[in-house]
């Protein structure tokens, strides 16, 4: 039965995508490992473990570039200190692209979403490139498209893309860990309902390899800042919303209110979950205001599409119950809209009878 599932889970690829893959990596030795702005805990997992035992396999050197720095609590990972990020190194990133071989891009598949600037300059370096992702939608940009939206995280998808490739021998407890911490931070700790049975037997298979999944768990999740759960707490209770009749809360930042609580680069990280404890609540959306336009993060419970709403109405997308997007009206007006276009899309027929209000 497992060699069923296994071959299950990736119904809609062919044996010549696979042989060409493992063609590549044989032919290629220096890769450079992608990940998209703002690299989460999937995105730096699933490059590090894919770095680590590629350069295992003894012919590959493998580096790993990231647009911008990601958050402090990601940076314990065994490699991190390998990465180039590219907006504090622009020079040494982009001449490791220069003379990569091979561009494997992870945990993305919109190219706008590594910045202007490397999306440049791979035009311009035209190289063999690789896409592995599980976000729904995509593009299909690189040469070749490994796109599996069915998996909850890219690391988990890098997990059995390995075990095809014939690789996986090569896994060690450092790259189990990494490719862990993609699963866990993706999956908000297996939260979601994209937790099938294949995955826990995925991370089953990591735990072999000496992986301290309690030690993950700490140094991802206990890592706040006495001002970060201050400022936690201030959200809560001054800026939480609530529209019972909706389903729906929301929480909404501006720029002085996040500079006020000596606001770093991550603390939002998460907020937009705490709504959805609340009994009755299925919807969460954090609104925050960035330079030119108000950021929306959005969460659900059980199977209503976020990314729909992101998509139609707030420029944007990502997975059912995780989603983003972006507003160029005011906050006020942004609240407002939001507001309006959330009881249409609720009366949409397509959900279920107690979603209907
Ligand atoms: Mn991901």
């Amino acid at each position: 039965m497992l060699s069923t599932q296994l071959s299950d889970r990736f119904e809609q690829s062919t044996d010549r995508r696979w042989s060409e893959l493992e063609h590549l990596l044989r032919q290629l030795s220096r890769v450079v490992i992608l990940t998209h702005k703002n690299p989460d805990g999937d995105a730096v997992g699933s490059a590090l473990g894919m770095m680590r035992i590629l350069n295992k396999a003894g012919h590959h050197r493998v580096s790993v570039i990231i647009p911008d720095s990601s958050p402090a609590f990601l940076r314990w990972l065994p490699g991190y200190s390998s990465i180039l990020v590219y907006e504090r190194n622009p020079e040494s990133a982009e001449k490791e692209l220069t003379s990569a071989e091979l561009v494997i891009m992870v945990d993305f598949n919109d190219p706008e979403r590594l910045g202007t600037e490397i999306q440049t300059l791979l035009e311009k370096i035209a190289k063999p490139s690789v896409l592995i992702d599980h976000h729904p939608g995509g593009t299909g940009f690189a040469r070749y498209n490994f796109s599996f939206p069915q998996f909850g995280s890219t690391a988990e998808l890098i997990y059995e893309i390995l075990k095809r490739l014939r690789l996986i021998d090569l896994l060690d407890t450092d790259s189990a860990t990494c490719l862990l911490t993609g699963i866990i931070t993706d999956t908000l700790g297996f939260k979601v309902s994209s937790s099938s049975p294949a995955l826990f037997r995925t991370v089953a298979d990591l735990l072999e390899y000496g992986v301290k999944i309690d030690e993950i768990f700490n140094r991802v999740y206990n890592q706040f800042s006495a001002e970060r759960l201050r400022f936690t707490g201030y959200c809560l209770s001054e800026k939480m919303v609530i529209l019972p009749d909706l389903q729906t809360a929301y929480i909404w930042l501006t720029k002085e209110e996040m500079n006020r609580f000596s606001h770093q680069k991550g603390d939002t990280e998460g907020l937009v979950n705490y709504p959805l404890s609340i009994a009755g609540i299925s919807i969460a959306v954090l609104f925050t205001e960035q330079d030119d336009h108000i950021k929306l993060s959005l969460r659900s419970k059980g199977d209503l599409p976020v990314n729909e709403l992101a998509s139609k109405y707030f420029k944007g997308g990502g997975h059912l119950n995780a989603a983003g997007g972006k507003s160029y009206r005011s906050m006020k007006e942004t609240l407002a809209y939001f507001e309006k276009i959330l009881k249409e899309f609720l009366n949409q027929p397509k959900l279920p009878p107690d979603n209907e209000k």
